[in-house]
């Protein structure tokens, strides 16, 4: 007997060390060197033994990191102290006016200097040495459990080497090389690829079936102690170098090149030191932080609302690239508009080959002094979308040539109508141009419109094509058996996609009158018409007097909408859709007036509020939600990577608030003192 359970607390023993480093090899390296049967086989082995012994349950087992159930959903963790995030400041100059301004209260302070990696931030909680709770920052105060998808994180101590209790912070990140493989892979599989590391890493953490998040092979760099002891003893630390070289010992990953300085100068130094190391990192950062090291000095400097006024972050520009502009090319878009796209000589940006980018419009290539075959600078606005920043001509040879001005609709391939002193738009006027139908169609269902999921613009060019639909009143008519037909649609989509048109009756008048597409008639436009009118009919006999009274309505607005419902085949149109079904009730309801008459504009990824979730609270109150910074903005809400409309907020001097403050501003204002609101 005794003999039996030594021979087998040695398998476990030798299994947990093979699984481990089979485990990595598998979900870190891509590079298994056993079979995935023999890797499952070791598995259920180890799982029997270990049923069979639970006195000898390790916390470390590889089938505690990886193997675990899906969730339906995650559950909400309160943080004990709450995660801030940092001030940014976006050139040498601010960064002298927080030093300056710190050096009044403390004398000679000590800084350490540390690259700002491009994650997403979690905490770690630490009882008695065994990993207990993982949890994404949320909005600082309550973050998403995600336990058993930090256990996938290899670099996540599953048990510290002493028996401490203790919360630590740290940033969760995809290392590069992660993200090309993931998305060469997806490449060939024909999926969506992920837009950067960051995106990736944070949709990685948010799975809800552990061992998808397993296969991303995340990593996560420690930078701060939250609460609880580093050592046995109870002793505490007195600065930051102290905290994060303890926690390198305790087996966490801590930030590297980090280094303790006191002038400007020196700071500067590393600053562009980290800058130039930028390419050649494994992993993405966005900046260089900057953290007072002293812990008792922190303590007086104290903390601002949201972020601690002992540091700041130092944001780096967006990465650039030069490339060659090969071609320019133009998209038809559903109101006709021809808008350039610069063809160009594939170049890695920012995490992913880029051979597009867009040129906004002819003004742009113009004021730019952009030529075919120039060298161009390109970045990502918002790291996502790839847009031309500028020409080099001082790089010219003589092989380059101004830009042609298109003469005819690369759709339709009729004249096109361009006068500048009218518009610098070039347009296509046929209104049977199977470009302007096919956007037009797909904006009408689109998410913003009357949300028709699974109809996106490659469906409706084949339900076009396949001659099953010539307008958007046609779909209400399709059956199940018109879409089974189509390529790569089986039964199931099929089905789904008849559900979801039939659904689309009821998205409200709101969304239809966006749907219909006129000119110069947004959502916030769709809104405004909805409440003061309150039916389609209603609308169409509106006249531009009527029209005119709606605040915020110019001359030119309410003769669109006019003309719009002047021409019989719109009237027609909007009868069809009235027949099919489709319902013309306003549905939205105005919660409260709170932001009545302010204008918000919102940048970035807030950490727990989608884009529409944050739309949605600011409509429900009343406000309006604008794409562009002007003296008018009320307000920017600024998340993550928040790009240029945040230093365009700055310049004007526009209150910048973080989402935090924006929902405290809500329920401050409701007069309701919860602090959370749940996302759909
Ligand atoms: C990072 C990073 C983020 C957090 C709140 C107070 C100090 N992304 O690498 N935050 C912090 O520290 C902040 N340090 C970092 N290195």
């Amino acid at each position: 007997m005794d003999k039996q359970y030594q021979t087998e607390k040695s398998r476990i023993e030798e299994l947990r060390a093979s699984l481990l480093y089979h485990s990595k090899l598998y979900y870190v390296y891509d590079a298994p060197e056993i079979s995935d049967y023999e890797y499952d086989r070791l598995y259920r082995e180890l799982q029997d033994l270990e049923a069979r012994h639970p006195e000898l349950f390790d916390p470390a087992s590889p089938t505690q990191r990886v193997g675990g159930k899906a969730l339906d959903k995650f559950e909400k963790v309160t943080h004990h102290v709450t995660m801030n995030s940092l001030t940014d400041v976006f050139s040498f100059e601010e960064l002298k006016t927080f030093l300056d301004g710190v050096a009044q209260i403390i004398p000679d302070p000590v800084y350490s200097v540390e690259p700002k990696i491009d994650g997403l931030s979690a905490s770690l909680r630490y009882e008695n040495g065994v990993f207990v709770e993982g949890a994404t920052r949320g909005d600082g105060t309550t973050g998403e459990n995600v336990t058993q998808n930090l256990r996938t994180v290899f670099s996540v101590p599953m048990k510290l080497p002493e028996p401490l209790t203790l919360t630590v912070r740290g940033e969760v990140f995809m290392p590069r090389a992660v993200f090309e493989r993931l998305n060469e892979q997806r490449e060939k599989a024909g999926k969506a690829l992920m837009a950067n590391p960051r995106n990736a890493a944070a949709g990685s953490l948010r799975q809800l079936d552990p061992n998808v998040t397993a296969k991303r092979a995340l990593d996560i760099f420690i930078f701060n102690l939250q609460e609880g002891n580093l050592y046995s003893d109870g002793h505490s630390p007195v600065s930051h170098t102290e905290t994060l070289d303890r926690l390198g010992e305790l087996g966490f990953h801590v930030l590297e090149e980090r280094k303790k300085l006191r002038t400007f100068e020196e700071i500067r130094a590393h600053i562009e030191h980290i800058g130039s190391l930028r390419d050649s990192l494994a992993y993405d950062i966005d900046g260089v932080v900057i953290k007072i090291d002293s812990l008792a000095d922190r303590r007086i400097l104290g903390e601002g609302a949201n972020t601690p006024k002992w540091a700041v972050a130092y944001k780096f520009p967006p990465e650039q690239k030069l490339t060659r502009l090969l071609d320019i090319t133009y998209q038809v878009g559903r109101t006709g508009v021809l808008t350039p796209t610069a063809e160009l000589e594939p170049v890695r940006l920012a995490g992913t080959t880029v051979s597009r980018a867009t040129l906004h419009n002819l003004e742009f290539i113009e004021q730019k002094d952009i030529h075919l075959n120039d060298w161009i600078t390109v970045q990502k606005a918002g790291d996502i979308i790839p847009e031309v920043v500028c020409a080099h001509p001082e790089k010219r040879t003589g092989a380059e040539s101004p830009f042609p001005i298109p003469r005819f609709c690369p759709s339709c391939h009729e004249p096109v109508y361009y006068n500048p002193a009218e518009e610098a738009a070039i347009r296509c006027t046929n209104a049977q141009c199977p470009a302007q139908r096919s956007r037009s169609i797909a904006h009408f269902a689109s998410k913003d419109a009357m949300n028709i999921d699974g109809l996106g613009p490659q469906i409706v060019d084949a339900l076009l094509e396949n001659d099953l639909i010539h307008d958007a009143a046609d779909l209400y008519t399709l059956r199940q058996s018109d879409l089974e037909n189509l390529e790569r649609m089986g039964a199931k989509s099929a089905s789904n996609l008849i559900a979801a048109i039939s659904k689309s009756k009821e998205a409200g008048l709101e969304r239809l009158i966006f749907a219909l597409g006129i000119r110069n008639v947004g959502e916030i436009a769709a809104e405004a018409l909805a409440k003061k009118f309150g039916s389609i009919e209603a609308c169409m006999a509106a006249t531009v007097e009527d029209i005119c009274q709606i605040s915020d309505f110019g001359q030119i607005t309410a003769e669109c909408i006019v003309n719009y419902f002047s021409h019989p085949q719109n009237r027609s149109f909007v009868e069809r859709l009235l027949e099919a079904g489709v319902q013309d009730r306003p549905v939205k309801e105005q919660h409260s007036s709170l932001f009545e008459g302010q204008t918000f504009v919102l940048t970035g990824t807030l950490p727990t509020l989608s884009r529409d979730q944050a739309s949605e609270l600011i409509k429900e109150n009343g406000g309006k939600v604008s794409g562009s910074v002007s003296k008018k903005t009320d307000y920017v809400i600024a998340g993550d990577a928040a790009g240029s409309k945040l230093t365009r907020a700055r310049e004007l001097g526009v209150p910048v608030l973080d989402e935090t403050a924006f929902l405290s501003m809500i329920n401050r204002m409701q007069g309701d003192d919860t602090d959370e609101h749940e996302p759909s």
